[in-house]
C-alpha cells in the first residue's frame, strides 16, 4: 500500500482482481537457450516493468476470498515481490515488475548466502516487500503455474524439480536454487549464514535454520516446480568449501549469531538499470 505509481500506469486499486488461475497461464513452458533475447527485447516485452526497484508497479492479487499463497493482508489488493539473485557478481531483482541486481567487487571467493543477505538488506531499504525471492541466475522456470509468491505458512523451497536432478528433489532437505520467504520469515531465521565461502553447504544450513527457527519448509508440487539449468562449468572463485561440514555441525549454535544481525559489508554502488537495480558491495574475503 502506498507504493509510488508511475505516470501512465493505473493505480493498483483501480485494477480488477486476478482470477485465482490466470487464463494467460499455460502450465508447462518450453525453455530454450537460443536465441537468447537481448536486454532491449526483454525491456520491450515488459512495458510495465520500471527501472530500478523503488518505483515498481505492484501486482494485483487474487480476490481476498480466494485461497492464495500470497501473504496478502485482509482487504489489501496488492502485493510486492522482490527477487534477489546472485552470481560471482551478486544481484537482487524485484519481481512483479522491476528488478534489482548487486555485484560483488574484487575477485575473491564467492559467498552466495552472504550476497543474498546483502541483496535483502538493500532491497528492504527500498520498500516494504511482501515476498523475497532468492534466485540462482542459472535456473529458468519451466512451468508458469509455479507462481512467484510466498507462503505465509513457511519459507518456500521453489526449485524442487530441476532437469539436472531428473526433475525430482535430490534429497529431502534440499533447499538450493530458488526459495521464497516473506521478510518476517527471513528475519525470524536471522537470514542466511555469512560464513560459507566457496561452493556447497550454505543451502543445507539454511534448511536447518528454517527448522531451528520453528518454521516448516513449504514446496510446490514436483510437477509444477520444474527448472532448467543453464549449463556451465564450475565457476572460478567458487571452489568447494572444505570447511562446509564443520560449519554445518555448528548451525544449531551459530544461527542466532551469524546472519542478518552480524552482516557487514561496504556498499560501493547502487545503479538503476532498465529492469533492475545493480548493487555493488565489498563483502570482505574468506578469512
Ligand atoms: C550437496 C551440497 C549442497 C548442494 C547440493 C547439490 O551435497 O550445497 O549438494 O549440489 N551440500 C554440501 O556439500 C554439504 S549440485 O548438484 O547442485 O552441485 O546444493
Amino acid at each position: 500500500p502506498g507504493a509510488p505509481v508511475a505516470a501512465g500506469v493505473p493505480p493498483a486499486q483501480a485494477l480488477p482482481y486476478c482470477p485465482e488461475r490466470s487464463p494467460f497461464l499455460v502450465g508447462p513452458v518450453s525453455v530454450s537457450f537460443s536465441p537468447v533475447p537481448s536486454l532491449a527485447e526483454i525491456v520491450e516485452r515488459n512495458p510495465r516493468v520500471e527501472s530500478g526497484a523503488g518505483t515498481a508497479l505492484r501486482g494485483v492479487s487474487p480476490a481476498p476470498e480466494q485461497p492464495s499463497l500470497c501473504p496478502i493482508e485482509p482487504g489489501s489488493t496488492t502485493f510486492a515481490c522482490c527477487c534477489i539473485t546472485c552470481t560471482l557478481s551478486c544481484s537482487a531483482n524485484s519481481s512483479h515488475t522491476a528488478s534489482t541486481s548487486s555485484t560483488r567487487a574484487g575477485n575473491g571467493t564467492f559467498n552466495r548466502a552472504k550476497l543474498l543477505n546483502v541483496g535483502v538488506r538493500e532491497a528492504l531499504r527500498d520498500e516494504e516487500w511482501d515476498c523475497l525471492f532468492l534466485h540462482d541466475v542459472d535456473l529458468l522456470p519451466e512451468n508458469d503455474h509455479n507462481l512467484y509468491v510466498c507462503d505465509p505458512r513457511g519459507p518456500r523451497h521453489v526449485a524442487v524439480a530441476m532437469n539436472k536432478f531428473g526433475y525430482s528433489l535430490p534429497y529431502p532437505q534440499y533447499f538450493g536454487g530458488v526459495s521464497a520467504l516473506t521478510p518476517d520469515q527471513y528475519l525470524k531465521m536471522n537470514g542466511f549464514p555469512n560464513e560459507y565461502w566457496g561452493w556447497g553447504g550454505e543451502d543445507d544450513d539454511i534448511a536447518t535454520r528454517v527448522r531451528l527457527a520453528g518454521m516448516k519448509i513449504s514446496r510446490p508440487p514436483t510437477s509444477v516446480g520444474h527448472y532448467k539449468m543453464v549449463k556451465h562449468r564450475g565457476d572460478k572463485g567458487n571452489e568447494e568449501n572444505p570447511h562446509r561440514f564443520d560449519l554445518l555441525v555448528r548451525t544449531q549454535n551459530s544461527w542466532t549469531q551469524d546472519g542478518m544481525n552480524s552482516l557487514t559489508y561496504r556498499l560501493l554502488a547502487r545503479e538503476l538499470g532498465p529492469l533492475y537495480t545493480n548493487i555493488t558491495a565489498d563483502i570482505g574475503t574468506d578469512p
